[in-house]
């Protein structure tokens, strides 16, 4: 069933706060790739076939070489409409957000509307693609810089330890960051509305997330051109882009 955006004001109008869960068709408009869809596509390699350890271990050049290009092209992009109405409702105390994006489009929208008090209400669940760690030890670092995949030996390296560092990301198999999991499960399970913009609700444990509002009794929103497995269980659904629907449903004005 779809529904209208006066259905998801209405859903949202009467909670004190909302929490926001973005997925990457969030980023879309802003030019940056899905996984799932048509683009999600580099060099014919699927997601799942670079996004973890065993790829990283097997051919580090090649899963480099793909961050390279994927960190490029999103320093190309900037925020919407939608990720600055997010934004503005982070710094107004409105909205929590929890992201899967690794893009660091929220973070960008959030400085740039000088939200300092909205940092503390953004989850990124699964890390950032300009964090780099090191594939062994704790070492870890924001960086922006080009990777040079010249060769397997221009990779970069760990200050503390000599071995590769490796995207600040979170792959496929591997366990999220504990703390961050469970302040947004603690956010889900405390939220009377929660509106979800841009994911195919199927990679775990972010899926749980809207589910556990519901369980808990809150309205979901969903906010997609598509339909999801969450569409079905959600308490509206508007068919739709997020630039297109996120300031018409969460914006200050009607
Ligand atoms: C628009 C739009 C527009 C288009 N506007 N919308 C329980 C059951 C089954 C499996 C598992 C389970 N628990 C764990 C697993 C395994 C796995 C998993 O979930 N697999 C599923 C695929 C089945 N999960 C994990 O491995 C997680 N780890 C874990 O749980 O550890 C414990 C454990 C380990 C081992 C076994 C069991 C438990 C970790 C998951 C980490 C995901 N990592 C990635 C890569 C991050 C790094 C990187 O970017 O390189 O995260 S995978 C990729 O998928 C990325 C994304 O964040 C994530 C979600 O994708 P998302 O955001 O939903 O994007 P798309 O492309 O799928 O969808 C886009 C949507 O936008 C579509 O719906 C479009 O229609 C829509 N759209 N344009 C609005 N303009
Ligand atoms: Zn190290």
């Amino acid at each position: 069933m779809s529904h209208t955006v006066g259905d998801a004001r209405e859903a949202i109008a009467g909670s004190a706060g909302v929490l926001v869960c973005t997925g990457a068709g969030m980023s879309a408009e802003s030019g940056v790739p899905t996984f799932r869809g048509t683009g999600g596509l580099w060099r014919n390699f699927r997601p799942e076939e670079l996004a973890t350890r065993a790829a990283f271990d097997r051919d580090p050049l090649l899963v480099w070489e793909w961050y390279n290009w994927r960190r490029r092209v999103v320093l190309e992009c900037d925020p919407h409409s939608g990720h600055f109405t997010i934004a503005r409702a982070q710094a107004a105390g409105r909205a929590r957000l929890v992201t899967q994006n690794v893009d660091g489009l929220h973070e960008r929208a959030l400085e740039e509307v000088g939200g300092s008090g909205g940092a503390d209400r953004t989850l990124a669940l699964h890390g950032s693609l300009f964090r780099l760690r090191c594939s062994r030890c704790d070492y870890s670092r924001r960086d922006e810089e080009s990777i040079d995949t010249t060769s397997p030996g221009s990779l970069p390296e760990c200050p503390e330890c000599r071995h590769l560092l490796r995207p600040g990301v979170v792959w496929y198999g591997e366990t999220l960051d504990q703390e961050v999991l469970g302040k947004a499960f603690a956010w889900a399970t405390n939220a009377s509305a929660c509106l979800v913009v841009g994911t195919s609700a199927v990679v775990e444990p972010a899926a749980s997330i809207p589910r556990l509002v519901l369980q808990n009794g809150g309205a979901v929103v969903e906010v997609n051109p598509e339909r999801t497995p969450l569409s079905e269980l959600a308490t509206v659904v508007v068919h739709g882009t997020a630039a297109e629907l996120v300031p018409e449903i969460l914006g200050e004005e009607p």
